[in-house]
């Protein structure tokens, strides 16, 4: 029987991947989507059939995670076996501009999603985006046993979700897992995070279109996977025998400067002839360190991340490259692949 799956979160970077995992699963794919002013879909646009197609697998709803009504309606419509919640406002330095927002959409939504399903009377299994910002200023290596010390309003509204998707387990015995995901980048990257904006600039420098680069804290370590892999690993909790809650992560950590190392040094340049510091990009409480151990995932899903920090560089440069050359149609060596082989 074809399996359905609901993706909050499918216009983002993960939720692009996922989408495009389930449907090569045979799926059939639900994902919600915000009503913005501009088209809001160019990650999942290679992906949709018009619905009006017998062969379409892939259906988009509009709503969002602030309005718990449009998901109680949502989920009693489309009866999912899997719910992935991956939608959030998932960028750590906003959040210290919008705390109250981010609380609202990436902790509170979360529980509105949980009831949601409990209102609506379905029994789908839950998969809920937590993250290594959970550690905060807990020193690596970080696994699933290390304790949880956010330094950001984000991290503060994961924690949130983390504990209120556990308590829906114990109490009412929902398959609901966290999983709980180190940092993991790729082509589709948003532009304002630390490795995609120095890729992007690196293809741009090169390129005689930008001079400089504006950063923050360059010291801090992150431990930096490929988002086409992990989303592999959060399908796998989803089909295990028991809920539980995983780790995953590479298990080596690359500070920014060794990120900026490895891609500038990939087209033959030298940030430091580059790279300026900005305080706007610092936050008021840094994340030092970040370190997984992916054991846990390993043992009981046969999940292990191939691509690490330093490959990633210069899969992600190449990609940025490659998109200044032909234009701005979206670019993306995994489309053009086979599944975990790009
Ligand atoms: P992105 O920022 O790329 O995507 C976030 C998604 O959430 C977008 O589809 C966005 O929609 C949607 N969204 C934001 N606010 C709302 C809302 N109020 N209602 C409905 N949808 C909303 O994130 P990633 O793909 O990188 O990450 C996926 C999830 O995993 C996030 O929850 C993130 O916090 C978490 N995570 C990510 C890690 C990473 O390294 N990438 C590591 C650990 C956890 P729109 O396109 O309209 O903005
Ligand atoms: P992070 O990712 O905060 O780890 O959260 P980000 O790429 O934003 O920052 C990583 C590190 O780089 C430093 N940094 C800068 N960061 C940004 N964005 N811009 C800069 O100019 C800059 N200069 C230095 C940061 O200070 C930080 O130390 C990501 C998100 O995807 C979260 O949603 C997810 O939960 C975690 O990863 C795991």
């Amino acid at each position: 029987m074809t399996k359905r799956a609901l993706i909050t979160g499918i216009t983002g970077q993960d939720g692009s991947y996922l989408a495009e995992l389930l449907l090569s699963k045979g799926y059939e794919v639900h994902g919600l989507i915000r009503r913005a002013s501009t088209f809001n879909t160019s990650r999942i646009d290679h992906l949709y059939v018009d619905s009006h197609d017998p062969a379409a697998m892939l259906f988009l709803h509009y709503g969002d995670l602030s309005d718990g009504a449009r998901l109680v309606t949502l989920l009693a419509e489309i009866n999912p076996d899997e719910v992935y919640n991956l939608a959030a406002q998932s960028h750590v330095r906003v959040s210290f501009d919008e705390p109250e927002h981010t609380a609202d959409t990436t902790g509170t939504g979360t529980v509105r999603l949980l009831e949601a399903v409990r209102m609506a009377g379905i029994r789908p299994r839950f998969y809920q985006a937590s993250s290594s910002e959970l550690y905060g200023a807990t020193p690596p290596p970080q696994n699933e046993e290390t304790p949880f010390y956010p330094r950001s309003p984000y991290a503060a509204a994961k924690l949130y979700s983390y504990w209120i998707t556990k308590n829906y387990r114990e109490a009412y015995d929902m398959f609901a897992v966290n999983g709980i995901l180190f940092n993991h980048e790729s082509p589709r990257r948003g532009e304002t995070f630390v490795t995609r904006k120095i890729t992007r600039a690196v293809a741009r420098i090169k390129a005689g279109r930008q001079k400089d680069l504006y950063l923050g804290n360059l010291d801090s370590v992150r431990d930096w996977g490929y988002a086409a892999e992990y989303v592999e690993g959060m399908w796998r909790m989803l089909q295990a025998d028991e809920p539980d809650d995983f780790v995953l992560a590479t298990g080596v950590g690359y500070t920014i400067r060794e990120f900026l190392d490895a891609s500038f040094e990939h087209v033959g340049l030298d940030w430091h002839d580059f790279v300026k510091f900005d305080e706007r990009y610092l936050r008021p409480t840094e994340v030092d360190a970040l370190i997984g151990d992916p054991s846990k995932a390993q043992a009981k899903l046969g999940w292990k991340a191939t691509i690490d920090g330093n490959q990633l560089a210069k899969l992600m440069v190449d990609a940025d490259v490659k998109a200044l050359e032909v234009g701005p149609e979206w670019i993306d060596p995994v489309k053009l692949a086979s599944w975990g082989t790009a």
